[in-house]
Formats: C-alpha cells, structure tokens, sequence
C-alpha cells in the first residue's frame, strides 16, 4: 500500500479493531454513533475510498444514487448484506464483502436461547418475578413445553444452520429436518442424522420448532406469512435469527394472539431498530434486540475480518468475503 486508503467506519467498533484499523488506513469514524442517511452516503462515496458499513446503515439505491463515486469497496460489518443493494454497487463497479464463519456459533447460541427462552416460558418467568408478582411454586405455574427430543425444522442449511443443528441435536437431542434452496450433501446432513424435506409447505407441518436462517433482502421477504404460519402445527415455536424482513410480522402478531401457534423468538425485525407494536403486545413472543453476534470474541473476529478484507483489497489480492 502507498498513500494511505481512507476509509469511513459508519459505526464505532471495539477498540482494538478501531487501533488495528487506524494504523493501516486513515480511518474516519462516525462518533454520532446514529445511521448515516442516503445523503451522507453519497457524500461518503466521493469522499472516502472505502466504507465499512453495518446492518443499521440502508445502502439501497438512494444512498447509492451517485456517479464515479471515489469508493471503490463497501466492507460489510457483518454476514448479511441484505442491507445493501449489490446491484447498484455492481453497476458502480464497487466491490461488497462481507464477515461469514466468525459469528455462526454465536449466532445460532443466540437462537438456542430463544429456543429455549420462549419454550420454557423463561421471560413470562422473569418479567412476573420481577414485578413482585410470584407466588410460589405450583403444579401448574408457567408451565412450557419440553425441547430435547422434539423436532426443529431449520430453514437455510448454511455456516449458521448446521450450527445450530450441531447445538439442537448433539445437545439435545431433537431430530433435524432441513429446508434449504440447493440439495445438501448427504455427508454434511449425516453429521446431525438430518433429512432435507423438498419444500417449506411440507417442513412446516411436520415441525416443534422452526429455526430461520436463510438470508434476507427481496427474494425472501414474508416468506413466512399467514398461509405458512396456518401451516405450522398449533403449539409450535418459530425462532427468527436471520432477517426481519423473512417473516410478515402483522401476519405472526395474529398467530401468536389467536395461538395459531404456541411462539416465537425474535432477535430480528422488519425495519429495525423499529418494532412493530403490534408485536410487544404478545406475552408468548420472545424478543432481543438482534444480539446473534454480540459477544466480545465474535465481534473483534468480525472487525479483523474486514480489516483483512480491505488489507487484501487494496493490496491488490482478491479478498477472501467478496460477494458483489
Ligand atoms: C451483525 C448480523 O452483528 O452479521 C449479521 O448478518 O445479523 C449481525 O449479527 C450485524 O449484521 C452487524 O452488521
């Protein structure tokens, strides 16, 4: 590398990222600490060599509506992109990375946990103990429903899913059904005893639980709507770790009202960090604020895997996480 690439980071990073970061580029961060709007972007496009961008900052075609941008590389603080449109970015001849591998095993925990949160009633449990409204022990005080043994059908068969099928069925025990766009290979559905079933229509009734983890963006936008959640069995759970956008959340808020299903477990939203109301009025509904790779480990490997991403990029060798 010559003169150093300047780089904009949209969003403050841990701090030893931060310090391998500015040693090797000059490095703007943006210390609002709030999204950047589309017209910051297009400024940020004739300004900056590189930006480094996360799920909160919309990179549609508004923020990429400018010709001969000086940036040259959009390096995705995260796995999902869905963020950010590739199109657009192509046609700019801007290239998109992104962080696969370093956040699976905790993002599919995070799913584990709402698995097992909503199941076993564990947040009725808390917000009632807290209110100072327990009253001891009985037979049939929240009682849930049991997970070892039962059947997880997990939408998306990629790093995150075979994540949490090594967690759901070594661990506990259940029975794995997988959907996913393109066959799986024998030997990887042998590793959890799973079998891959044709379509979503014919998952969903045969499920307890039902894990996403397919990406988002357009092509998968509602694809669990009304008709599919009347599909699922009445006490199942869905567990939603992928993208908001996946599932029509006015659709779910009815089911979980009317008990069409048993519950649900969101880390992800349409539209975050907007919530639909609709949705915080269900007591059998589960909800974080999209925490699938927040621990201290995986979110220092994600930053260093955009810095070699951009190291890689503007060394002139092809970065390993392109994917536009
Ligand atoms: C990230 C995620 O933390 O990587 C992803 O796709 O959903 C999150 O866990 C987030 O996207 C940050 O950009």
């Amino acid at each position: 590398m010559g003169r150093k690439p300047r780089v904009l980071v949209t969003r403050r990073w841990p701090a030893a990222v931060e310090a391998a970061l500015a040693e090797r580029f000059e490095a703007v961060f943006n210390t609002a600490d709030t999204p950047l709007a589309p017209q910051d972007f297009r400024q940020a496009l004739a300004d900056f060599d590189a930006i480094l961008p996360t799920v909160t900052d919309g990179l549609g075609q508004e923020s990429l509506a400018i010709d001969q941008p000086r940036t040259r590389l959009l390096a995705n603080y995260g796995v999902g992109f869905s963020h950010i449109d590739t199109a657009s970015a192509r046609s700019l001849g801007i290239a998109v990375t992104n962080t696969p591998d370093v956040l699976s095993e905790c993002t599919a925990d995070i799913a584990m946990t709402l698995m097992l949160m909503v199941a076993r009633r564990a947040a009725e449990g808390e917000r009632e103990l807290r209110a100072g409204q327990w009253t001891g022990w009985r037979p049939t005080h929240l009682v849930g429903a049991k997970v070892s043994g039962k059947v997880l059908g997990i939408v998306g068969f990629g790093r995150i899913g075979q994540a949490m099928a090594q967690r759901a069925h070594h661990g506990f025990g259940m029975r794995i059904l997988v959907q996913n766009r393109s066959p799986v290979p024998a030997e990887v559905l042998a590793r959890y005893d799973a079998e891959q079933v044709d379509s979503l229509d014919a998952l969903l009734p045969r499920c307890d639980f039902v894990s996403l983890h397919c990406p988002g963006g357009a092509g998968n936008r509602h694809l669990i709507d009304g008709r599919r959640l009347d599909l699922m069995k009445p006490d199942a759970f869905l567990i939603n770790t992928a993208r908001g956008e996946v599932i029509n959340e006015h659709a779910l808020a009815q089911a979980l009202m009317f008990n069409l299903i048993g519950g649900a477990g969101l880390d992800v939203y349409d539209g975050e960090p907007r919530v639909a109301p609709v949705l915080l009025d269900c007591d059998n509904l589960v909800m974080l604020p999209h925490l699938g790779s927040a621990t201290r480990e995986t979110r220092e490997a994600m930053g260093f895997r955009v810095l070699d991403n951009l190291t890689d990029f503007f060394d002139g060798r092809e970065p390993r996480d392109r994917v536009a």
